[in-house]
């Protein structure tokens, strides 16, 4: 069935013309949002949208074995036809286009584009060659990330994040890509959300490959970091118009209570989600707090690593979705303590826009060479429903105005944010959560493939259209 991305033509359907919704979501008059060259754009990755995992020679990922491991992920879900991207990228192009979203954040799946011998994959790669010059035809500002946690299952077996070789392997894999798609991509990053590649996948086991062990998650950090500054200079060399940059989530911590010991606890929450990631990148060295947290568990670094690992950056990728409140453990750590009373998303996670403000603002402390800052992902999880053909998404609108605004504050505080993508396009296999969690701005029927333009996509819609008409 072919998508319908009719609705956002030139009319918006009634209730959002009306204006109620509509003033929901707009931005005020004096916010920086509307500055033209403030991109906006949606988010997307390989494996949670393409589908076809047996198609024209890809290779098995880790995704799609754990996918495939019972009681790993919710209702036995898997990405094998996820929102079957990879037979209707056109029709989706087409949609992006309808929506006048300016930049579109995509991700190759490695798997698709190599074999285990290094050899490309020809037809893997036509894919994205046609998707990515598509997109240049219709004017779209294009980010690609290299890796967004579909790691080819036969690095795995080999050790995968846990052998130092893979992040050769990467730099590998990112050389054949920045030689065949030079052009094309405004902005490589070369990995997304290190912190969950490493801890959900080595530390704590909830994703693919699924290992537990504290151990396990900082050496396999250390590896995908390396993995990251190897890349660069190889992206550089290849491609030297774009930008090459990295994306890192980021949690906020907030204490429970005055204590010296709370306090304590949210700093170590925010070194292990952010510093952990950030130090080395940004100031060549590991926080020596991670290892108070998780003592004995410091990763084998060999000379040279850190200076690889830390040269400079065009732009940092920033992904941004709640805060976590915390108490200590009564040990060397924290443990969670969830507020009563303040407002969830479909993932339970409190939505807390201050939070994206205050670490923003945070960093610009910390860092003094912080680069500027693209936010690659925010979004939320609804359980959205297709009613009369309509999807009334009133709360991802409210939180969509309310994070833009936290995003105005921080440029007004004087971060340099240069653009923000919503995560994301449409709904997708989130992960361990499989189908049931909706965080798109278009809404898919997984029966059909039928694409709902939901009313958060109509409103992005309509103030793209008037800051252009404005300009
Ligand atoms: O769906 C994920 C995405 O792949 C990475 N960042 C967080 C999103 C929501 O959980």
């Amino acid at each position: 069935m072919a998508n319908d991305a009719s609705v956002v033509s030139d009319t918006l359907s009634p209730a959002v013309s009306k204006g109620s919704l509509a003033d929901l979501f707009t931005p005020p008059a004096d916010s920086t949002l509307w500055r033209k060259n403030f991109l906006l754009g949606a988010a997307t990755a390989s494996y949670q949208i393409e589908g076809a995992v047996n198609e024209d020679g890809r290779l098995p990922s880790i995704w799609d074995t754990f996918s495939a491991t019972p009681g790993k992920v919710l209702a036995g879900d898997t990405g094998a036809v996820a929102c079957d991207h990879y037979h209707r990228w056109e029709a989706d192009v087409e949609m992006l286009v309808s929506l006048g979203l300016e930049g579109y954040r995509l991700s190759i799946a490695w798997p698709r584009v190599m074999d285990a011998a290094g050899v490309p994959n020809r037809k893997g790669l036509d894919f994205y060659k046609r998707l990515l010059n598509r997109l240049k035809e219709k004017g779209i500002t294009t980010f690609a990330t290299l890796y967004h946690w579909d790691l080819p299952q036969h690095l795995e077996d080999r050790g995968g994040w846990l052998n130092r070789e893979t992040a050769y392997r990467f730099a590998d894999y990112a050389d054949l890509m920045s030689r065949e798609l030079a052009g094309t991509v405004d902005a490589w990053a070369t990995l997304n959300e290190p912190w969950c590649s490493a801890y959900l996948g080595y530390g704590n086991g909830h994703h693919a490959p699924g290992l537990a062990d504290d151990r396990f998650a900082t050496q396999a950090m250390h590896h995908l970091l390396l993995a990251h500054g190897l890349a660069v200079p190889v992206l550089r060399a290849n491609d030297p118009a774009s930008q090459k940059g990295i994306v890192a989530n980021i949690g906020r911590g907030t204490p429970n209570s005055d204590s010296a010991a709370d306090q304590r606890a949210a700093h170590l929450f925010e070194v292990q989600h952010n510093a952990w990631i950030l130090d080395p990148l940004l100031k060549g060295a590991y926080p020596q707090d991670l290892f108070e947290l998780w003592p004995g568990t410091e990763p084998l670094v060999l000379d040279g690593d850190m200076e690889t690992i830390s040269a400079p950056l065009d732009f940092l990728g920033i992904n941004y979705y709640f805060r976590t409140n915390v108490a200590s453990d009564g040990a060397h750590g924290f443990r969670d303590v969830p507020l009563e009373g303040v407002e969830r998303t479909q993932m339970g996670w409190e939505v807390y826009p201050d939070g994206l403000r205050d670490l923003l603002t945070g960093f610009k402390k910390t860092y003094h060479n912080l680069p500027p800052i693209y936010i690659t992902e925010n979004g939320m999880a609804s359980d959205d429903q297709v009613t009369d053909g309509h999807v009334e998404d009133t709360q991802r609108i409210s939180f969509l105005k309310r994070h833009l605004a936290a995003v105005d504050q921080a440029i007004k505080a004087g971060v340099d944010i240069r653009g923000y993508f919503l995560w994301s396009l449409m709904d997708n296999f989130e992960w361990a959560f499989g189908y049931e969690r909706r965080f798109g701005v278009v809404h898919v029927d997984y029966s059909t493939q039928k694409r709902t333009i939901k009313r958060s996509a109509e409103l992005v819609a309509k103030f793209l259209k008037e800051r252009k008409a404005r300009a």
